[in-house]
């Protein structure tokens, strides 16, 4: 049964990025927990952990709410060491790659996907990410742009064929970087994952052009982790409630702008789906931002962002 050191999950099947900590958590072989999460709003059991962001996945630990794939895998790696995804040479570059791989090649991806499956997604979930990013989610458009989007998404696959065919000439593995899986290879699995689930025929097709992705792309599709518990929202909003967050000594003083502990701040994505959430400033460094909040259901809650990628302000 879960508790308060189980690592909880609030994804959706179909989704890419929850993908990403799957992969993640079957490599490192984690027992975790599940709560299905609807894809678009209301969240009704997922918005009182978070106080606003509606993204997916979450993480929870506990009180510990993490906010952002790219934190989970930060502390995901920092809490359980072994096996490790940030496999040397894999330090930096991943987040590096990640950059590319959240960001233009996602982008590609849902251009292909909803180009050619949009007309069948329903209402409500064309409104919402309508919603969601602020501008119509312009499924014509994506449809017209798709032979020009197809042939963009299979040249940034050849990125990862090429750098399989640096690997094997040098005689230096058969993984992105080097003789084992890591992160880098965590990000890069993303995007064709999401083009098979939605247009398998399509990634068959690149896969022709790119033989050595196919085998790296199945070699990681092999790995069998463990299967999850099944939790419902509320019982996750309980376990957050009987539960404390972690100590962290709170600090600012790696920050270089005037933030100080306990600030009122509030903090939101800078792409898309740019909900405010309000807390106090805990800690506030280079890699992360953490803010504590109060929610009547959930109790007291860390909240834990990337500083990538997040604007941070005085509430
Ligand atoms: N930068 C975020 C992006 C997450 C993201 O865009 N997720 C998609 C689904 S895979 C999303 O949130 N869609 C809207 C929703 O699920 O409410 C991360 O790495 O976690």
């Amino acid at each position: 049964m879960a508790n308060a050191q189980s690592i909880i999950l609030h994804h959706f099947d179909r989704s890419p990025y929850s993908e990403k900590i799957r992969l993640a958590l079957r490599m490192k072989n984690l027992a975790w927990s599940g709560v299905e999460i609807p894809s678009i709003m209301p969240k009704p059991d997922l918005v009182p952990l978070t106080g606003g962001y509606r993204r997916t996945p979450v993480m929870q630990i506990g009180a510990d709410i993490f906010c952002d794939t790219a934190i989970m895998l930060t502390e995901l790696e920092r809490r359980y060491q072994l096996p490790s995804l940030n496999l040397p040479g894999h330090e930096g570059l991943a987040k590096m790659v990640a950059g590319w791989t959240d960001g233009k090649w996602f982008q590609t991806s849902v251009g292909v996907i909803f180009g050619a499956v949009g007309e069948h997604m329903p209402k409500e979930f064309i409104d919402d990410r309508t919603k969601m990013s602020g501008r119509p989610f312009d499924v014509e458009g994506m449809k017209a742009a798709a032979p020009f989007l197809r042939d963009q998404w299979r040249s940034q696959l050849m990125w990862i064929e090429e750098r399989l065919e640096g690997g094997r000439h040098a005689g230096t593995g058969d993984w992105i970087v080097g003789t084992k899986p890591g992160m880098v290879d965590v990000h890069a699995f993303m995007n064709p994952w999401f083009v098979e689930k939605n247009v398998p025929d399509f990634l068959e097709l690149c896969f022709e052009s790119a033989p050595m992705t196919k085998d790296w792309y199945r070699r990681l599709k092999d790995f069998k982790g463990q299967a999850p518990e099944n939790l419902s929202g509320a019982e996750a909003i309980q376990i957050a409630c009987d539960a404390a967050p972690r100590l962290k000594p709170a600090s600012t003083a790696k920050d270089i702008r005037d933030f100080q502990p306990g600030d009122k701040v509030a903090i939101a994505a800078d792409d898309y789906a740019k909900d405010w959430v309000e807390g106090e400033l805990v800690v506030a460094n280079a890699e992360r931002v953490i803010i504590s909040r109060f929610d009547e259901r959930a109790e007291n809650l860390h909240l834990h962002f990337p500083r990538v990628g997040y604007v941070l302000r005085r509430a």
